[in-house]
């Protein structure tokens, strides 16, 4: 508990079971619980978080969207915190963000990987192209993002409800800043982290098919809304 209320840790896993050990291996203890939603992941990342303690539930769905979704539909605490299981988002800084978010009175708050502390957790091509879409984001949907594509974000359980998001893949993670962004319910509040290099295998193949997908996701959410 931060400040008396409950906070739910949300990790989607496919096949992590590198990062994932490190990750569950220092989950600070003011986590009330972490719940895994799986992938049916065919290496030990089960068998990792049922070590650590963690409630897992299964989605053999794919996409990293649906995952989110189906964690979504699983969390009762007052708060919940999402992060990949690949080790590159801090857990150590997830008080820091509750304890802003609950001062400041922000429902929906994203961590910011930018400015990057350590220039090797991201490619200098990927970092220029999530620089560029981002600012196509704030000229579209006049928003004012740093960083539109992070997966780390800070919660309350009452904004959960007013997320209506359409994504099952990892245009989820674009997606729920902008329609953050767009409901006067919600908002988008951003602050910045310290990222890390992944553990583990990216399954990240075509970087570039993904950065024009996401540009023309965007394009199209400006214009067909939905
Ligand atoms: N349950 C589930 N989890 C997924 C799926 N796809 C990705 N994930 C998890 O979602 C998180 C984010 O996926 P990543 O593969 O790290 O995506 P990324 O950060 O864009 O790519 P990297 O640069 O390789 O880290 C990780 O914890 C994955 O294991 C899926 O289809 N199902
Ligand atoms: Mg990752």
């Amino acid at each position: 508990m931060i400040n008396n209320q409950t906070i739910c840790l949300l990790i989607p896993t496919l096949n992590e079971e590198e990062g994932l050990k490190k990750v569950l291996g220092i989950i600070p203890s003011y986590i009330d619980r972490v719940l895994i939603v799986d992938g049916e992941s065919t290496d030990k990342t089960h068998e990792i978080a049922k070590e650590f303690g963690a409630d897992i539930v299964v989605e053999p769905r794919r996409g990293y969207g649906r995952a989110m979704k189906t964690g979504f539909e699983n969390v009762k605490e007052d708060w919940l915190i999402t992060l990949d299981a690949d080790g590159t988002y801090p857990t150590s800084e997830i008080e820091g963000l509750v304890k802003y978010a609950i001062e400041k009175n922000h429902k929906f708050l994203s961590a910011s990987r930018f400015p990057l502390d350590d220039k090797n957790a991201i490619s200098q091509r990927n970092f220029l192209g999530n620089t560029f879409i981002t600012w196509i984001t704030n000229f579209l949907f006049n928003t004012k993002m740093v960083d539109g594509s992070s997966g780390m974000w800070i919660i309350h359980i009452s904004a959960l409800k007013e997320f209506k998001l359409q994504r099952n893949d990892w245009l989820f993670s674009n997606e729920i800043k902008i329609v953050a962004a767009l409901n006067p319910k919600i908002g988008f509040h951003e602050r910045a982290i310290n990222f890390m290099p992944r553990f583990g295998e990216t399954k990240v193949r075509n970087p570039w098919g993904i950065g024009l997908k996401l540009l023309l996701y965007i394009f199209a959410k400006k214009i067909f809304g939905g």
